[in-house]
């Protein structure tokens, strides 16, 4: 992923990139696979031992150490979901600093996201929608491991999903995806994203064009194969209920999908009446091979294949989708990093259901794959891995995560669980340790893919409390880091990080699977590259196009005059080959900004309708003539 650019020493003489990380890495991951003390851990670190034992619930002993000091680098990216505020956060882990944003389904000035002719189309084509709701961040994988190219996530509000381009930390693709209003899950199918999976959540009328509008029962929902290279969607599946989460299995055959509306009510109440729901269980190559032989209805432009009960598709020997019962309205489903089990958390039901993923391709009912129901505790609503054997399930309801042994509750099931009723624990737990407050996701590092690290975890807590300083009604949520490498001392909690609405899921990558480029390469994009001595304006029939190179400090053009009523394109270059040297196009009262990291061209399209001067500026603090860094676009008025 590097081209000549990256290479580029800058003027500003950042070295930073050659640093050693902060712990020794290469030893550090096996011994820490091993449960090794932390107190060696810490001596590899230079550990000041930070933590009290006090009751206070902060950490239960140890002196795990998560400072990172001022320029060292962290061991991992965090990719967190934004929620409604529509964007991607990016975290340093074990640091927890806040790295970089990138917006995705709403405009952002910062980064002139949405601003530009380029990035305004993508959000106008993919529906034009002004805002979008980010649940599920995964990143694409290769042999079941990070191959740091894409990040995907969902929008649940319009039913889309975005690829994030990790060589530039932006979003390159969203496609609307035909049939589904809400897009809830996203995964990627394992071993090598071969397929992006949109899960739809919200049942409607297929195709919702005003047919079926009180007729609950015949509303449905798909799930959605997209490509991840041209981000189109290959075909779809349609079921009965409603679908929530998914996780795509690892050896590339089966896609799981949990639901909680198996009633096919619109109602609370009528919704969370059955005492059982499914998680369905989509078999991709049957799938496929039924899209093959045109068994499909085209609509909404893709071909959607039957996968509800009684479909014929269901019949035989190899059903496409199989529905298993589980118990009340499960939320989260991962599947284990060495691809024995799917685990669907219960959410109205203390319990996880284990399923036997070589099991499933073999039983006639698909219930028979069930091998475990640990009883966990209130409100389990998802899983992570750390790759020792143990799951880690959050309680929305008791506040707490809880550790628990996969091996042992498929062991103890079904005579040694106990009812489900709260009291009484699955044997298979190991430890709970209090969270503040009421978790929703949870993720461990690289806990996604076949091979955890197990070493850091964050709890995704809705509630912050008072744990925070008071900022008026609406507080932020509070994300926590627990190290999880110790099974002797168990969990520890090490950080508050207090968060803005509102991360759902996320993904902790090893911070050297992932390799941003530190300039724009010019072939990556095309738009024109403008040197800046060829900087040249070109007028055709009431049309202007600028074309202007920039750099330290001033634009191709001091002045460009235009008549009132033009319509003005501007094609603007960054000629830096520094990195961080980022410049920008302003101009006031036309609604105009765009942002020019090095080596990057972008372009920008507005009517001058207002006779005046108008000063064009760079607003990116770039050197000492920074404020001096600025033209004027002069519009003469019409005759
Ligand atoms: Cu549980 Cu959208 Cu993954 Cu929120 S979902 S928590
Ligand atoms: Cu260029 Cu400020």
């Amino acid at each position: 992923m590097t081209d000549e650019h990256t290479a580029i020493e800058g003027e500003s003489g950042d070295e930073s990139a050659d640093r050693e990380p902060l712990f020794d890495r290469i030893p550090r991951r096996n011994f820490m696979k091993a449960g090794a003390a932390v107190g060696a851990m810490g001596s590899l670190a230079g550990c000041t031992g930070v933590l009290d034992d006090g009751d206070d619930g902060l950490a239960s002993a140890g002196d795990v150490d998560a400072y990172v000091p001022p320029g060292e680098h962290d061991d991992y990216y965090a990719f967190l979901s934004g929620g409604h505020s529509g964007e991607i956060r990016v975290y340093g882990v074990p640091s927890m600093r806040q790295l970089m944003r990138i917006p995705v389904f709403g405009r952002e000035s910062a980064r002139g996201y949405g601003f530009d002719d380029r990035t305004s189309e993508m959000l106008e084509e993919s529906g034009g929608y002004t805002w979008g709701d980010t649940h599920h961040p995964r990143i694409s994988q290769t042999d079941n491991d990070y191959d740091g190219r894409w990040a995907f996530v969902n929008d649940k509000a319009n039913g889309r999903m975005a690829r994030i381009n990790l060589k530039y930390f932006e979003t390159d693709a969203i496609v609307d995806i035909p049939n589904q209003q809400g897009t809830h899950g996203a995964c990627c199918l394992l071993p090598d994203t071969k397929y992006v999976f949109g899960v739809g959540e919200f049942r409607v009328p297929m195709p919702n064009d005003g047919r079926d509008l009180d007729d609950p029962d015949s509303y449905t929902s798909t799930i959605a194969a997209i490509d991840p290279e041209t981000m189109n969607v290959e075909w779809e599946v349609l079921v009965d209920g409603n679908m929530d989460n998914g996780d795509g299995g690892k050896d590339g055959r089966w896609f799981f999908a949990t639901g909680y509306n198996s009633e096919n009510a619109t109602t609370v109440s009528e919704m969370s009446a059955s005492d059982t729901d499914w998680v369905k269980a989509f078999d991709v190559p049957a799938i496929e091979e039924a899209v093959e032989n045109g068994e499909y209805d085209e609509i909404g432009g893709v071909p959607v294949v039957d996968g509800t009960r009684d479909s014929p598709l269901n019949d035989g020997d190899r059903p496409i989708v199989r529905y298993l019962d589980v118990s009340k309205s499960p939320h989260g489903v991962s599947v284990t990093p060495d691809n024995k089990y799917a685990i669907a958390s219960g959410k109205l039901d203390p319990t996880c259901s284990i399923i036997d993923i070589e099991q499933l391709g073999e039983v006639d009912d698909p219930n028979d794959a069930i091998v475990g129901r640990p009883n966990l505790g209130m409100g389990p609503l998802h899983t992570a891995y750390d790759g020792r054997g143990h799951a880690y399930t959050t309680l929305f309801i008791d506040s707490d995560v809880v550790k628990w042994d996969i091996e042992r509750a498929v062991e103890a099931y079904p005579d040694e669980e106990p009812e489900p009723n709260g009291d009484n624990e699955s044997p298979a737990v190991v430890e709970k340790i209090d969270v503040h407050y009421n978790p929703g996701h949870l993720i461990a590092s690289e806990s996604y893919t076949a091979d955890p690290q197990g070493d850091w975890l964050i709890s995704l807590n809705k509630l912050s409390k008072d744990r925070f300083l008071n900022v008026g009604p609406m507080k932020p949520e509070n994300d926590q880091l627990i190290y999880i490498g110790d099974d002797e001392e168990g969990m520890q909690l090490v950080k508050d990080t207090p968060s803005y609405a509102e991360p759902h899921d996320a993904s902790i990558v090893s911070a050297d699977k992932i390799d941003p480029a530190d300039v724009y390469d010019p072939a990556d994009y095309d738009e024109e590259y403008v040197e800046f001595d060829e900087s040249e304006i070109v007028r055709e029939d009431g049309r202007v196009h600028v074309k202007m190179g920039s750099q330290r400090n001033e634009f191709g053009f001091h002045d460009v005059t235009v008549q009132e009523g033009d319509e003005v394109t501007f094609t603007v270059t960054n000629i830096e080959t520094t990195q961080d040297i980022l410049h920008s196009l302003a101009i006031p009262e036309h609604d105009v900004n765009i942002k020019l990291a090095p080596q990057e061209t972008r372009e920008v399209t507005f009517t001058a309708d207002e006779p005046g001067v108008y000063w064009m500026y760079c607003a990116f603090f770039c050197s000492a003539l920074h404020l001096e860094m600025r033209s004027r676009l002069i519009v003469e008025p019409a005759e």
